[in-house]
């Protein structure tokens, strides 16, 4: 390799790093969004929609990987255009209800642009993957001025995610070439989960309503919180 060859290589390197820098702040931005609406619930409320918020970069190998297999051309501008979730952030919820309340306190929000929903909770995956994703964009302030950079939200329950990781993981270690027998399995653990999903959430709103004195309408008084 030239001395040339290898300036354009650092250069190209460079680029990359400094393109997946505005994901990585948007990916920040929105955990930070999410983290205040958490800890607000736990303050003030005595259900906290939120369990997990998890986020993670795609690694320049996993963009690239991604664009050739769905036939984008490597440039940053098409990645910019076609490849959603560069940045990837996952909101685990306890029930379908928290999901979509969630998901309705995110995306009303004034500075995000919801770009696309998919809704695989309504619709779930011919395999059985079910979750709710958003694809928005959220404003990075950076020395230049601003950018909309974009995010992909991944909005699941925890029997959802139990789920999503063991198929990923089962693809993981078959390499695509997964045994029927484990794909059944999978598919029926699907419906099993949903089911679960469905019991939980009627089970929850009983206990929720229920008040000690019978009167089920009215609100359950808690203790004032100081900030
Ligand atoms: P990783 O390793 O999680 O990053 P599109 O954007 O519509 O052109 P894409 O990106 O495949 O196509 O969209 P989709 O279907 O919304 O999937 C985006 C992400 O959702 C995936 O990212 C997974 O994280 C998750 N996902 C989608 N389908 C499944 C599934 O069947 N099982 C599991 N476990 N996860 C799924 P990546 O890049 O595939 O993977």
């Amino acid at each position: 390799m030239d001395g040339e060859t290898a300036a354009d290589l650092v250069q190209l390197r460079r680029e990359f790093e400094r393109f997946l820098m505005r994901y990585k702040f948007g990916m920040e931005e929105i955990s930070t969004k999410l983290e205040i609406l958490r800890q607000e619930f736990g303050l003030l409320d005595g259900h906290n929609p939120i369990e997990r918020i998890e986020h993670r970069l795609k690694s320049m190998d996993g963009i690239l990987e991604k664009a050739a297999r769905k036939g984008i051309e490597p440039s940053f501008e098409a990645l910019r255009e076609h490849v959603h979730d560069i940045a990837g952030v996952r909101v685990t919820c306890s029930f379908v209800s928290d999901v979509r309340r969630i998901v309705d306190l995110l995306t009303s929000q004034d500075d995000i642009t919801v770009v696309a929903v998919k809704d695989y909770i309504s619709e779930p995956k011919p395999n059985g993957y079910r979750s709710l994703h958003v694809i928005l964009d959220v404003p990075v302030f950076l020395s230049g001025g601003s950018e909309a950079v974009r995010v992909e939200v991944q909005f699941r329950t925890i029997a959802m995610d139990l789920w999503a990781s063991l198929e990923h993981k089962t693809y993981y270690k078959y390499e695509t070439k997964v045994p029927q027998h484990l794909l059944d399995g999978l598919a029926e653990a699907a419906e099993e989960a949903a089911r679960l999903d469905a019991t939980m959430e009627r089970l929850h709103h009983e206990v929720r309503s229920y008040r000690p004195d019978g009167d089920e309408r009215m609100p359950r008084r808690r203790p004032a919180v100081r900030v």
